[in-house]
């Protein structure tokens, strides 16, 4: 048994370029040519194979970082040296299909090539052949990887848009294509552009939202008249400044209280097995309108945030979206998500659910309205809500107690109810 390092090949002009997969793990045995780990330079995407069969002693490397020539990848347990003598004469007679990666070391052996990935759509080999297996082009089917790379679950998702089971029977979904009858340059001058990606990667969730929960939608109004008064004159205690927290801190802390009296809120649905999974901790979503398209980030544990908390972890949240540099993961694992329209305009809407979620609250934006209290006409302020709810779990008497409840929680007894 020998230790064989296996290190990052020579990559010509390309420096510290990124690892975006790592497709083996410690104690897994590889053989020659089972692909380590993906890299992607600004102009292509790469795998890097194996160069010998053994077993993985270590993996030094994860996805994020930045590697150059000489970083050792992995370690191996291989077996003998006579094949290691085999390999350099085999691969010293490749490297002219090498394009981007020339050369790699490994301890004394020589290395087997690369693989570029550039082109339409990268997946690994294993997902290319799962695509194969099922017959279906891998140039077609939309990636919801980092940059276009397609995984398995894209081809199982890609498969199942095509057909569907009617009794037990397979079926080919019919093109749900429309194709207009007259082109739209017939009637004047018109411009083509790309979706952008995060609407591609979007636009099916919401179809599959829409069309496939039964969606039903309360508006209601609240008067957050004193919560207002109270978070306009918020000062910070040593300092003397204004604190700037938006009522969006509010809201969330007030949805966390009634999820934990309405836990059917805080559910998802597993519509294989019929049984709903009850979630016990409280990650709100917000609907973040970026100019990428809209992305639903997630602030974990809400409940034990205090609201000015709150408010800067909305601020940094959404910039960090906006930069394009929120963490994929953030994007799931959520209770109940909200989204805001209160700092643009308008009263309802009808937010569409964002699955696995059953339940989603929609805000317009607070006006003033004249009320008669006590037989006085008083100005309030007034604040839209609307709540999306899966009608499969959640019925109308619960969506009403809900929208009640969150009343109460930003109503004049707001202070207590929130326990600021
Ligand atoms: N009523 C009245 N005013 C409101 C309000 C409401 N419901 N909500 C926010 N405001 C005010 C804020 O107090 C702030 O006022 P100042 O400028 O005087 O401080 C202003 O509107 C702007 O707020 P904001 O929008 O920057 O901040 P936010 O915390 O309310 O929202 C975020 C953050 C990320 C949700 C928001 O920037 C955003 O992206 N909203 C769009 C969400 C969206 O697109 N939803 C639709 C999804 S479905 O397609």
């Amino acid at each position: 048994m020998t230790t064989t390092k296996i290190t990052i090949p020579d990559m010509g002009d390309f420096k510290d370029v990124e690892v975006i997969e790592v497709l083996v793990k410690k104690g897994q045995i590889v053989k020659k040519n089972d692909s380590l780990i993906t890299l992607e330079s600004d102009k292509s995407s790469v795998e890097v194979p194996s160069t010998h069969e053994g077993k993985i002693n270590e993996v030094k490397i994860s996805v994020g970082d930045k590697v150059n020539q000489g970083d050792i990848i992995l370690t191996l347990e291989t077996k003998s040296s006579s094949n290691e003598i085999k390999d350099k004469k085999e691969v010293q007679q490749k490297p002219k299909s090498q394009k981007v990666i020339k050369q790699s070391t490994i301890e004394k052996q020589a290395p087997a090539p690369v693989v570029p990935l550039s082109g339409k759509s990268s997946a690994s080999p294993n997902v290319r052949k799962f695509a194969r297996e099922l017959g279906a082009d891998i140039s077609k089917i939309p990636g919801t990887q980092r940059s276009g790379r397609v995984s398995n679950a894209d081809v199982k998702k890609f498969i199942r848009s095509q057909v569907s089971v009617d009794q037990g029977q397979i079926q080919k979904k019919e093109s749900s294509k429309h194709i207009e009858e007259y082109k739209h340059e017939e009637f004047g001058e018109i411009k083509i552009e790309e979706l952008p990606r995060v609407k591609k990667l979007s636009g099916p969730h919401l179809v599959r939202s829409w069309t496939e929960i039964p969606h039903v939608t309360q508006h209601d109004e609240i008067d957050v008249t004193e919560m207002e008064q109270f978070r306009n004159t918020l000062y910070d205690y040593y300092t003397g400044e204004k604190i700037k927290v938006t009522p969006l801190a509010f809201i969330a802390k007030a949805l966390v209280s009634a999820l934990k009296q309405f836990p059917n809120f805080n559910a998802s649905l597993d519509p294989n097995s019929n049984k709903v999974i009850y979630k016990k901790y409280f990650h709100i979503g917000f609907a973040v309108d970026t100019p990428h398209g809209l992305m639903v980030p997630k602030i974990r544990d809400v409940d034990q945030m205090s609201i000015q908390k709150i408010g800067e972890e909305l601020k940094n949240t959404s910039q960090l979206c906006r930069d394009l540099k929120i963490d994929k993961k953030e994007f799931f694992g959520g209770s109940m998500t909200i989204s805001s329209l209160g700092g643009i305009g308008g009263t309802h809407f009808t937010p569409i659910i964002n699955p696995p979620e059953v339940a989603i609250l929609g805000v317009g934006k607070s006006f003033d309205r004249l009320v008669k209290i006590k037989n006085k006409i008083v100005s309030r302020k007034i604040l839209p809500i609307s709540l999306s709810y899966d009608h499969r779990l959640i019925d109308g008497a619960e969506g009403a107690k809900f929208c009640v409840y969150l009343g109460k929680c930003l109503g004049k007894d707001f202070a207590f109810k929130l326990a600021i």
